[in-house]
């Protein structure tokens, strides 16, 4: 089966669904893919998925990753190359365990890097590491984005130029300790607000000129049904989990993101990147494993969705990437894929 992926790999080009749907690399574990095209090429941004024997549970503490290897390739459908260890967490001076789903930009003649990762009191933050290559190796800033909390940051670009952070994830990504403001550990890890109670929304912020801060505090995004309600923490089809992603088609904003406990990616739109978003439906059914992380781009006309599952471990906490195209209907709403 691997030939037969590789041969299809050196078809120039092809969009062969068989092959899309074949994990990107089979030599070391990766899982949530974050994809940009910097300079014409396809760099993503994945976790490096390992083995750490750390017990399984709802706190995610079996995802226990240590550094970042970036993957490269000039084409959908070509060869996918490593560029090894991009950052460790030996050589983030503030951080404890679990370095998280990473995402990066490119601003100012810098590569960013932001990635999640606790820190000595096992709280999540957001980290920033730069570089002047899109492959690193990334050198991490002394300490935590001041005011960055949770996981999962998505770094958008809009087209006036102004650069959006979304971030956030519920239970082991520890969102629901936040809201008052402040960080609540008394809780159990896993605790939501109740069922009839408002949703917890992502948070978004926007970043300084210099990538490296917040330009304002840090907002929640509401997302709403649509009769115009903030969506409840007990509808668990359609509230925020994590992997909040941004992109943005024919002026609308689309925030996309997963269910976690029913592993769906689903997706809400709106005409401000702050929202509030109107949920609209789910874009992509439940893949192998527990968690589903995606990112979108658009390669030349097409839009493509990255994308894990579980196919060469079985394991949830040894994923793989994957990518697939990602098709619209003529008002702009999203096709479902079944993987
Ligand atoms: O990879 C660890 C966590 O699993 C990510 O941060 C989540 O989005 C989920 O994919």
């Amino acid at each position: 089966a691997s030939k037969a992926a590789d041969a299809n790999r050196e078809a120039a080009g092809t969009n062969d669904k068989k092959y899309l749907s074949e994990p990107l690399i089979k030599e070391i574990y990766t899982a949530d893919p974050s994809a940009h095209i910097f300079n014409g090429k396809i760099y993503i941004y994945p976790s490096h998925d390992i083995e750490t024997g750390m017990p399984e549970n709802d706190n995610g503490d079996h995802f226990a990753m240590r550094d970042y290897h970036i993957l490269s390739m000039d084409s959908i459908g070509g060869k996918v190359t490593d560029h090894g260890v991009a950052l460790d967490i030996k050589d983030i001076p503030w951080a404890g365990r679990q370095l998280w789903a990473p995402d990066a930009a490119f601003k100012n003649g810098t590569y960013y890097l932001y990635f999640p990762v606790k820190d000595k009191q096992d709280i999540f933050r957001i980290g920033v590491a730069t570089s002047k290559s899109p492959t690193g190796p990334f050198k991490a800033e002394p300490k935590p984005i001041a005011g960055s909390l949770s996981i999962d940051p998505a770094v958008f670009t809009d087209t006036d130029g102004s650069t959006y952070m979304y971030m956030g994830g519920i239970w082991g990504g520890q969102l629901q300790r936040w809201r008052t403001g402040k960080y609540d550990g008394s809780k159990p890890k896993e605790q939501e607000p109740a069922a009839n109670e408002p949703s917890v929304g992502p948070r978004v912020a926007k970043l300084s000129k210099d990538m490296l801060s917040f330009a304002e505090p840090v907002k929640e995004v509401k997302i709403l049904d649509q009769d115009g309600k903030v969506l409840l923490s007990g509808d668990n089809q359609r509230r925020f989990f994590e992997g909040a992603w941004m992109h943005k088609y024919n002026g609308k904003y689309y925030l996309t993101y997963s269910t976690g406990d029913t592993h769906l990616l689903v997706y809400a739109t709106s005409n401000s990147p702050y929202g509030p978003f109107t949920y609209q439906g789910v874009f992509m059914n439940p893949v192998e494993g527990w968690t589903t992380h995606h990112s979108i781009i658009e390669k030349d006309g097409k839009w493509y969705l990255f994308y894990h599952d579980t196919q060469l471990s079985g394991k949830t906490w040894l994923r793989n990437v994957k990518v697939t195209e990602l098709k619209r209907n003529v008002d702009g709403s999203l096709q479902t894929i079944t993987p």
